[in-house]
């Protein structure tokens, strides 16, 4: 189904338990940078979420699969908005008796953003392969393999056939991962594989030090998004 924010469909996929409770927890899953709902990884820990007893609600946010918007107007701004919407969307549901947001790699730093917007609304956080380390990247002149003058930011970044606007590294430059992390004090489950090569798994460990509550999962060898192993991702997040 489709939610409204202003003028954009945003498409999002509620899914509930076989046995469902009166009252139930809700995990928000997000998917990363060029992603979409249905990515195998995606697919896979929201039904093992639903497994467990949980409603899920995947996402889809600006100008990624069927959601509106054009993927090189999309920035992290535009993405914490859409995640203000979702989250009146579900704090309405009347089954939820507690929120957590999940999200993988860009998405796992939106719900880095995120959980110190709405520490008060939320449970908990799973960030999987964190790409918590764009907007130093935007600072230092460097996303996605290209260089560019962070000074003097060009028009587009161009890069294996897509185009981004450089508006996306405009505001990444202004995002401060390590005050979100540090003004948020709730519970933090950081998985990452160590053969990841889009994100260093370094990345997780070292958030996992800074927040104040936060577990770190490693899983030996596998891939960003979890081509080897992506059973024992989902098995980290079920425990
Ligand atoms: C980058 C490295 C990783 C980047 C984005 C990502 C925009 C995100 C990956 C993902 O969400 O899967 O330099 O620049």
């Amino acid at each position: 189904m489709f939610i409204r924010e202003d003028g954009c469909s945003l498409h999002i996929e509620l899914e509930y338990p076989e046995k469902r409770q009166a009252k139930m927890p809700l995990v928000i899953v997000v998917h990363g940078f060029t992603g979409h709902m249905e990515e195998k990884h995606i697919v896979a820990l929201s039904h093992m979420l639903n497994d467990i007893g949980c409603m899920t609600l995947r996402v889809e946010m600006y100008g990624h699969g069927q959601s509106d918007g054009e993927f090189q107007n999309h920035t992290l701004y535009k993405w914490l908005t859409n995640v203000t919407t979702v989250m009146d969307y579900a704090k309405k549901l009347p089954a939820v008796d507690r929120i957590y947001l999940c999200g993988h790699s860009q998405g796992g730093l939106l719900v880095m953003l995120a959980a110190a917007m709405f520490s008060d609304c939320i449970a908990g956080i799973i960030p999987i392969s964190s790409a918590w380390m764009i907007p130093e990247s935007a600072r230092n002149g460097s996303l996605l393999g290209v260089s560019f003058d962070p000074q003097n930011i060009p028009d587009y970044l161009k890069w294996d056939g897509h185009i981004l606007s450089g508006n996306y590294i405009r505001v990444a430059q202004q995002i401060d991962v390590e005050n979100t992390m540090d003004r948020y004090r709730g519970p933090v489950l950081l998985v990452h594989g160590t053969g990841d090569d889009a994100v260093p798994f370094e990345r997780s460990k070292m958030a996992a030090e800074r927040y104040a509550h936060a577990e770190c999962v490693l899983i030996e060898g596998d891939t960003h998004c979890f081509d080897h192993h992506l059973d024992q991702m989902v098995d980290a997040v079920r425990t």
